[in-house]
């Protein structure tokens, strides 16, 4: 333990000790549980900008952020005051919603590949039904997914996952029978000879590529030049379709996601995240002609009790307005490439081999000297390292994701002063790991 003072987590362990008799594993999602990287897992208590506290009173610059949706910082007042509003009238319809529209039309705005949009509840929902479409559309069963790339846990994605997958180092899950993962390829990221070869193994039979555009669940992996532009090649000459799931990335790497700012333009794209504003919504879009097929204007079913609800379609809309401002993208770019710089620099210069990047507001280290281009790569990181420089930030006051095979995420709230912050402490740890 490299902690200089431990954390007070008494009323965590309470808390936790309790949930687990409760809860599988404590928790409402496994990587919460901080398996891989060991001590007690935090109990939560409230939210501000770019600060968490729990609930012993501790407080924590947050690199987390709900991992993704608080972009503008977490309960910014504008959306606040937006859903105090909207609360008036109701929390659910279950019936046709104006503010769907709204919702609808900036997403369509923003999102070069989305001429048409489904809205569901998770990121899950969205990356089910846009796999059933892409089957439809193509008449075609087989998907070719990356390793190390996390699509939500529906069956035929927890091949080779990402994410809580990686992260408990589960050889996928049992539970899911044979034949829902036998149509499901992998190929090694940024790997394009290995995606050919399935085409040319599987002629006519492959419906489509699905993948994360930057890696967000085996930690933080950029498309390596060509990459993204190859596999839209890829699968136009073989008539399948290319989807990028963009939960993580859309509105976060650019206000048009990661296909507004590689210039590669999927035929569908699933969102999520930053487009509930910390409610629960996902989406999925693309092509007129393909959206066309989704039930009740076409036969491929897909439905939510919940999907479009007044309050979510709220907190997404003032988000997105939020993002529109001027200069809010130079700001993630400016605060988040410091962030990694300092980090980078702090770690050379105690002699630790991590390598890392960033895109906009999403960043990552590898406890390796790199570079890591695939999840492969990734696996060879200092898991034990990672873990005692998390635990050595939480007491610090720096709440990173507690795993390596997940990425960061700065915010509109975090200032320089934070950035500064974090870098020190992760020099007096570097100086002790
Ligand atoms: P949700 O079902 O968790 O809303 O979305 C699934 C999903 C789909 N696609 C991508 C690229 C994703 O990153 C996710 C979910 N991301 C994880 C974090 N790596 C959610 C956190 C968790 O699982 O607790």
């Amino acid at each position: 333990m490299v902690s200089a003072t431990p954390l007070n987590t008494l009323k965590s362990q309470e808390i936790f000790a309790a949930a687990q008799a409760l809860m599988p594993g404590g928790v409402s999602s496994p990587v919460r549980a901080f398996k891989s990287v060991g001590g007690q897992p935090i109990v939560f208590d409230r939210v501000k900008g770019a600060y968490i506290w729990d609930v012993d009173g501790n407080q924590y610059i947050d690199y987390v952020g709900t991992w993704g949706p608080a972009i503008c910082g977490h309960a910014h007042p504008e959306v606040l005051a937006a859903l105090a509003a909207a609360l008036e009238k109701g929390t659910s319809f279950g019936a046709p919603c104006y503010l769907e529209n709204v919702l609808a039309e900036m997403v369509i705005e923003a999102v070069p590949s989305i001429e048409m949009v489904r809205f569901v509840n998770s990121g899950t929902e969205a990356c089910m039904a846009v796999l059933r479409l892409m089957r439809a559309y193509t008449q075609r069963d087989k998907v070719i997914k990356f390793s190390g790339c996390y699509h939500g846990h529906a069956d035929m994605f927890l091949v080779q996952a990402g994410s809580g997958v990686a992260t408990l180092g589960l050889p996928d899950s049992p539970g899911v029978p044979k034949a829902a993962t036998s149509a499901t390829l992998t190929a090694p990221y940024n790997d394009l000879e290995a995606v050919k070869a399935l085409f040319a193994d599987n002629p006519g039979e492959i419906a489509g590529v699905i993948l994360e555009p930057v890696v967000g669940n085996s930690g933080f992996i950029p498309p390596l030049p060509g990459f993204l532009e190859g596999l839209r090649e890829l699968t136009q000459e073989n008539n399948a379709l290319l989807v990028f799931d963009e939960v993580m990335t859309g509105f976060r790497i650019a206000y048009g996601g990661a296909q507004a700012r590689f210039q590669v333009t999927p035929d569908l794209t699933t969102l999520g995240k930053v487009i509930g504003g910390g409610l629960p919504v996902g989406a999925y879009g693309g092509r007129r002609e393909i959206m066309a097929l989704i039930a009740p204007a076409g036969p491929v079913y897909q439905a939510g009790t919940l999907s479009g609800n007044p309050l979510a379609m709220t907190a997404g809309i003032k988000t997105l307005e939020l993002l529109q401002r001027p200069g809010t993208y130079e700001q993630l770019e400016r605060l988040t490439g410091r962030l990694i710089t300092g980090l980078l620099e702090v770690a050379d210069q105690a002699g630790h081999a991590v390598c890392g990047g960033h895109i906009s507001g999403m960043f990552g280290l590898f406890f390796q000297p790199g570079p890591v281009t695939s999840y492969e790569e990734a696996k060879h990181s200092d898991l034990d390292k990672f873990s005692r420089f998390h635990r050595a930030l939480l007491e610090r006051g720096v709440y990173l994701a507690p795993s390596q095979f997940e990425a960061g995420f700065t915010s509109l709230a975090h200032t320089d002063a934070d950035i500064d912050r974090t870098i020190a402490m992760a020099a007096e740890v570097f100086a002790i790991l």
